[in-house]
């Protein structure tokens, strides 16, 4: 079937792209459109064009599915051009999102009317890329140099009122945007084209100074990245440069974006993210329970960031404590946070109480017998969890749905405690809550599907990413960590400095480093956990030294000291020598002879355990992707989303050279932590990568 048809209405043509679900430019598009305006050019009898689109939205952009093969002509540069220069007036009709390639289509026609709830948006930079179909030319031409950098570097989607504001829009109507469309179309017959790309920069306001100010401005939300820096590049030229150049060298930027690993792995993540949702035995077809009321049980930091999310969608949440005094204390951090986000301009007043007016406080499990999605989030431990489910499952109604937000714990023993094993299920959330987008969902032994198909719906309602985890200690993430923290205290033992281990993994682009990641979470918890299991279950090298750092007092930076010394009411950490000298009788303690360590060495140690274990997980069947992996830690885990994810990462190290280094470090520090995972060996053996193995599974 065509994508693109066309339909005369008196002397305007009506341009409709029709290629489901986001009418993306695919390459049916590109020559569907590319055939239009040839069309329409040798019509006599049409004086105008109108391009809108079926269905929810406007041309999302180009079809990234394209973006491994390469595209084939037509290709969008030139189609846009195709468009830009046609000699009758070309109108936009926006509804939905126009986003990347969709808006620079747009920015060619040479008007553009849009639906008030319609947004626009050059989201490349997310991908890697850049908007190469002249988006980098013709945005600061119509909208402003400083309104291009906003959108073009933060990708991010802006609203139509805005978009109208910075000259991008030329009209927005409520609703009957074709027909306003038309309208509009004839009432500019008379004017002819007006041409973006033939647009004025007044050059003398943007000199070098201008873009390197704007460049420091976002110099620690680019950290790592190759494309920010190449779209900046692109719009100093659309400055400096005619039309015609501004493109040729937007052209080769893109190109220089297009064979860069990065945006191979930020691609990845794209589809990695919207996999997540894919799950064996649910589908459509599954029942959903509404979930209309929630109870979160512990109003502490986690319960009371885990209630905000759905307050801040309309759902009544029942927050339960055990004393009042705590209750009320939850309740005013909530508050607290609303009003930050209130003084930020992020909510107005209005939005704040309205939220908090979704709020009820209890100390009575009773209040909870109403509410169709129960999540408790007390504390840690087994006894604790399983008297509360024991409450729980007293005063529940029937088809409730029971969640422990347990990082770590058993959930197919938590379920046993009730009798409805088939309504349990782990829903383990990020701290803080209300802002982290990961969302681990641990299915259980006996979790019914509609159970599992719900709250996989719910987290995307309340705009998280959930995956699906098997019942294992930490699940995912978690498990992950332990080895990852263990080969970044190792390298400290064996010669390494705390702060060459931070520095290492913060260069290969971690959001923090391991030992300053545990610094903040507090040394304290990990102690605390060890006293309760055998010294023979973990690498106690790894964690002596801790231990004695907690035994001195330096419990992490709510002390102020922990791996660093911090100064009074600071979070930068500072190297300590007293730190310095308990590693260093540790390391002598056991033998080991210190040996400088370069950044390389350590990257490799805490990367491969991360991998290993990965493909552990993976190969037991306790996640159902390597990329379902790769979304946890780079929502959860602070990896740097450019990498796409440790399994990502492993591809594209070779799984064969992964296998070869792991087995070498079997045989330097022995098997015990280094075994390679089966599935690793055999994907190595058979010249596979984690994107192979993927291929193959659900979805
Ligand atoms: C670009 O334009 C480059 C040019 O500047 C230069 C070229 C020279 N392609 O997100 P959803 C699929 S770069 C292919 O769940 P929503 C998606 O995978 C592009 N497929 O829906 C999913 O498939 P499935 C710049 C795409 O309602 C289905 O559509 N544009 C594309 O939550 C539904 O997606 C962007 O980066 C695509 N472009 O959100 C926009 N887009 O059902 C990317 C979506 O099989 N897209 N799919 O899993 C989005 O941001 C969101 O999809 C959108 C809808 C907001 C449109």
């Amino acid at each position: 079937m065509a994508t693109v048809s066309i339909e005369n209405r008196g002397n305007i043509a009506l341009v409709l792209v029709d290629n489901p679900p986001v009418n993306a430019l695919s390459h049916s598009v590109r020559e569907g459109l590319s055939n239009a305006m040839k069309a329409c050019s040798n019509d006599d009898t049409i004086d105008a064009v109108v391009i809108a689109c079926q269905g929810r939205t406007f041309i999302a952009g180009a079809d990234i599915k394209e973006f491994a093969t390469g595209p084939k002509a037509p290709h969008l540069p030139e189609v846009v051009q195709e468009i830009e220069d046609m000699q009758k007036p070309v109108v936009a009709a926006i509804h939905g999102t126009a986003l990347g390639g969709g808006l620079e289509v747009a920015l060619s026609c040479h008007y553009r009317v849009a639906l008030e709830s319609a947004k626009i948006g050059l989201p490349e930079v997310k991908l890697g890329i850049l908007p190469g179909a002249g988006g980098t030319q013709r945005f600061p031409r119509i909208a402003g140099v400083e309104n291009a950098l906003d959108a073009i570097l933060s990708g991010r989607h802006v609203k139509a009122k805005q978009a109208l504001g910075w000259g991008a829009l030329d009209e927005l109507v409520a609703d009957d945007l074709v027909e306003a469309a038309i309208a509009f179309a004839k009432g500019a017959i008379s004017k002819g084209p007006r041409r973006t790309g033939a647009m004025e920069i007044d050059s003398s306001k943007y000199d070098q100074a201008f873009f390197d100010a704007f460049r420091k401005s976002i110099a620690r939300r680019t950290r790592g990245y190759f494309a920010p820096e190449k779209c900046i590049q692109c719009i100093e030229a659309a400055v400096r440069l005619p039309l015609k150049e501004g493109l040729a060298f937007e052209r080769a930027a893109i190109g220089e974006c297009f064979v860069h690993p990065q945006s191979r792995a930020l691609q990845h993540m794209f589809f990695a993210e919207r996999q997540v949702s894919r799950i064996p035995g649910i589908g459509k077809e599954t029942p959903r329970r509404e979930i209309k009321k929630v109870g979160i049980i512990g109003a502490g930091t986690m319960g009371g960031g885990i209630a905000m999310n759905f307050a801040n969608v309309g759902i009544p949440v029942t927050l339960l404590e055990i004393e009042q005094a705590a209750l009320d204390k939850g309740l005013a951090v909530v508050r607290k946070n609303y009003e930050r986000s209130a003084a930020k301009g992020k909510l107005s007043g209005d939005d704040v109480e309205k939220r908090m007016g979704l709020f009820n406080g209890t100390v009575s499990y009773d209040d909870l017998s109403d509410c169709d999605l129960i999540i408790e989030a007390v504390f840690e431990t087994m006894d604790i969890k399983k008297k509360v489910f024991t409450s729980l499952d007293a005063v529940a109604k029937d088809g409730a749905i029971l969640a422990s937000n347990t990082s770590y714990l058993n959930i197919d023993e938590i379920a046993a405690v009730t009798k409805r094993p088939t309504d349990v299920l782990g829903l383990h959330f990020f701290s803080p809550a209300n802002v982290m987008r990961l969302l681990e969902i641990v299915r259980a032994d006996a979790t019914a599907p509609d159970v599992l198909a719900t709250c996989v719906d719910m987290a995307k309602a309340i705009g998280k990413v959930g995956v699906v985890a098997g019942v294992c200690p930490g699940f995912i993430g978690n498990r992950m960590l332990s080895p990852y923290g263990r080969e970044a205290s190792l390298c400290v033992i064996e010669g390494a400095k705390p702060e060459e281990v931070d520095a290492a993994m913060y260069g290969f682009g971690m959001a923090m480093g391991p030992l300053t990641v545990s610094d903040m979470a507090g040394l304290d918890i990990g102690y605390l956990n060890r006293k309760g299991m055998d010294r023979a279950s973990y690498e106690t090298k790894a964690t002596d030294w801790y231990d004695r750092l907690v035994e001195s007092g330096r419990k992490g930076l709510k002390v102020g000291a922990g791996v660093y010394d911090y100064d009074e009411g600071s979070r930068t950490p500072k190297p300590s020598a007293e730190v310095m000298a308990i590693i260093e009788e540790e390391s002598a303690r056991l033998g080991v002879e210190r040996k400088p360590k370069t950044a390389d060495e350590i990257i490799e140690r805490c990367m491969l355990a991360l991998i290993n274990e990965g493909a552990k997980i993976l190969g037991e069947g306790m996640a159902y992707r390597a990329s379902d992996i790769d979304v946890v830690y780079v929502n959860g885990y602070g990896f740097p989303p450019y990498r796409g994810g440790p399994m990502h990462y492993a591809d594209s190290l070779g799984l064969k050279n992964v296998y070869e280094k792991i087995c070498s470090f079997a045989d330097e520090f022995g098997p015990r932590w280094w075994e390679p995972a089966p599935l690793l060996k055999e994907l190595a053996e058979a010249g596979q990568s984690f994107a192979d193995y993927d291929k193959k599974q659900v979805g």
